[in-house]
């Protein structure tokens, strides 16, 4: 059984029009409802798609023009899946606390002893810029064979302006040698340094002088912080996105993971695309996400590693009406988890959401959470990132293990 052939992004460079027959699609589009939509053909342009729907409805103008034809006699396609929460470059790996953890340890203590994010920050400043991107690449390609066809992925473990930058160049990298699209987050404001050890303020204020120089050579697309007791005061945050908020770059939020902090309600009043994790989320923070119509991005894989038992609260948030995404939050400590439908299933089976829902939330909920309108569905004008699948129905998706 291989469920999933896996993401394709059309990269047909010219501009040819090709042609996908004989699919079996879901688009993802509220309209459409989610049953597979038999005999549909895409048209694409480049990376673009330029029509779908059946193939008898393809006019003769669409028909003349197409030069390439791709057959996907009968399998599933849908929206290339979109894992929006990621930590894929870093050095190293963490399998002793894991084994520590199983033995009685707690996380907290572990990052507290100089483990955790700490162990990585040490093994990915003395890995060299080829390890990185040879590490990175190989974990990218297992999500793409999930259907993964976009991927956000964060600093965080270099923590000094040479290895941040590091960072977010393999980052980059990884898109072009991949095939995938990137877009990066600063997580500078993930745990202090060693350098900076019992100065937390003066870190923030060193991490407030490294982002005008990321934003001017490009280098990353958000600004992320992770507001908890081993992470940053609600003040440290609010520092971090105050820097953000003046290079004109949207905000998102490790908040409320491990205690409620409040990071979710302050993150909000910035308008941040996302807030990730939300386990200890209350109704303040709940209304004030609803306000701003951030995304919730739920990360059951850190929840499952952790042995977290205290869910996010989905009822609530569905009942607010706000967005829900879901993603791996793969890195090497809490989440080392390299298959997106895998965590949608987590997302069924441990915080209650529907299939449908944790499909949504690895498409159109996932690009939200990115800022992004042109991918999540299926639609003429958006870009041709499809995921193709041996299955009948899209449940099936987040179905096997
Ligand atoms: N929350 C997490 O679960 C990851 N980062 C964060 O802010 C953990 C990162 C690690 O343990 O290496
Ligand atoms: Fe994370």
């Amino acid at each position: 059984m291989t469920p999933a052939i896996g993401g394709l992004t059309n990269r047909h460079a010219d501009h040819s029009l090709a042609i996908w027959r004989n699919g079996r699609v879901t688009t993802m589009q509220v309209r459409d409802g989610w049953e597979p939509r038999e005999g549909w053909s895409i048209v694409t342009q480049g990376d673009t798609i330029v029509w779908l729907g059946p193939a008898n409805q393809l006019s003769a103008e669409h028909r003349r023009g197409i030069e390439i034809e791709h057959d996907l006699d009968g399998k599933l396609l849908t929206p290339g899946l979109i894992d929006c929460h990621t930590h894929l470059v870093y050095g190293g790996k963490r399998d002793d606390e894991f084994e520590m953890r199983l033995g009685g340890v707690s996380y907290e203590e572990i990052a507290r002893a100089g483990g955790g994010i700490r162990a990585t920050v040490a093994a990915t400043r003395s890995a060299s810029t080829a390890e990185l991107l040879d590490s990175a690449c190989r974990r990218a390609k297992t999500l793409q064979r999930g259907g993964v066809t976009t991927i956000e992925i964060k600093s965080g473990y270099g923590l000094d302006f040479e290895t941040e930058t590091r960072c977010f160049e393999v980052a980059r990298q990884v898109g072009t040698v991949c095939g995938l699209s990137i877009r990066t987050t600063c997580l500078s404001a993930h745990t202090v340094p060693q350098e900076f050890a019992g100065n937390g303020d003066a870190y923030v204020a060193a991490v407030c002088q490294w982002l005008p120089r990321w934003k001017s050579s490009g280098l990353m697309d958000a600004v992320d912080a992770f507001c908890d007791t081993v992470g940053f005061s609600l003040e440290q945050t609010r520092r971090v996105f105050d820097c953000a908020t003046k290079l004109g770059l949207p905000v998102k939020c490790h908040a409320e993971q491990l205690s409620l902090q409040g990071g979710a309600a302050l993150a909000a009043s910035y308008g941040a695309l996302s807030c990730d994790h939300l386990e200890y989320l209350d109704d303040v923070g709940i209304a004030a996400m609803r306000a701003a119509g951030t995304v919730a991005v739920l990360l059951p894989g850190a929840y499952y590693t952790l042995r977290q038992t205290t869910p996010p609260p989905v009822a609530q948030m569905r009942r607010a009406g706000i967005p829900v995404a879901v993603a791996t939050d793969h890195n090497p400590g809490s989440s080392p988890l390299l298959s997106l439908p895998l965590a949608g299933n987590m997302a069924c089976t441990l915080f209650g959401l529907t299939p449908q829902e944790a499909i949504a939330g690895m498409t159109v909920r996932a690009a939200q959470a990115l800022g992004l309108k042109d991918r999540g569905v299926l639609q003429p004008g958006l870009q041709a990132h499809f995921a193709v699948w041996e299955l009948d129905h899209p449940r099936e998706i987040v179905y096997w293990l």
